[in-house]
């Protein structure tokens, strides 16, 4: 069996093929929380709130000031960020300074599951370019509860990465499952 890396990249992966769009882009297997980079990206709820599965995980690791800090987030009728908005607060006790909030769609129940995840992904790196941010590090978002078949949300997840250039993007997979879809589209 082959070894596979836990972080690899574009360049790495494409090795001795001549790919013009190589951008740097990362992928790492593991725990988004433990993620040392500008802004850690959270697949929340409309509510911001917290919830379960890696927004669980952040809220967890950043402390109670992070739910203090996303009930500042100004709410329409308890919608504090609609699927494929990104809001941002403080990373708190976070290795990252800060959490980009995003909500993807839920497969079975959105309009138009690819657009809305695109546009998690797009609203999410927009966001942290318009904070001066350089490295941002992105879960599976929708890939949970949400029921995103992993190979379809891969490349839609790589594809909106690569229209940032100048940001150094990472996707922390959990499980082999995730990890093996991510590197298929790449
Ligand atoms: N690090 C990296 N990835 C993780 C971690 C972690 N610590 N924990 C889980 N994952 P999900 P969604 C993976 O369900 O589908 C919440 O309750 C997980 O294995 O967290 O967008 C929110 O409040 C999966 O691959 O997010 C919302 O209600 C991926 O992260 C809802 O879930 C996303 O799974 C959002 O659902």
């Amino acid at each position: 069996m082959g070894f596979i890396p836990n972080v690899c990249s574009i360049k790495q992966i494409r090795r001795g093929v001549n790919y013009s769009d190589d951008v740097p882009v990362t992928l790492h297997r593991g725990d988004l929380t433990a993620m040392d980079v500008d802004a850690i990206v959270n697949a929340a709820n409309p509510r911001m709130l917290g919830g379960g599965g890696v927004d669980g995980a952040i809220h967890r690791a950043a402390g109670r000031e992070l739910v203090e800090a996303c009930r500042q987030v100004e709410s329409i009728g308890g919608v504090r960020c609609p699927p494929g908005e990104a809001r941002i607060t403080p990373g708190f006790r976070l290795r990252a300074r800060w959490v980009i909030h995003t909500v993807g769609p839920v497969y079975a129940r959105d309009p138009d599951p690819p657009e809305t995840l695109v546009r998690a992904h797009r609203s999410s790196l927009q966001l942290a370019t318009s904070r001066g941010l350089s490295s941002v590090a992105f879960p599976a978002i929708s890939c949970g509860v949400y029921g995103y078949p992993l190979h379809e949300a891969a490349p839609i997840a790589l594809g909106v990465a690569r229209e940032f250039p100048d940001l150094d993007v990472a996707f922390v997979l959990f499980g082999d499952a995730t990890f093996a879809a991510w590197e298929a589209a790449l």
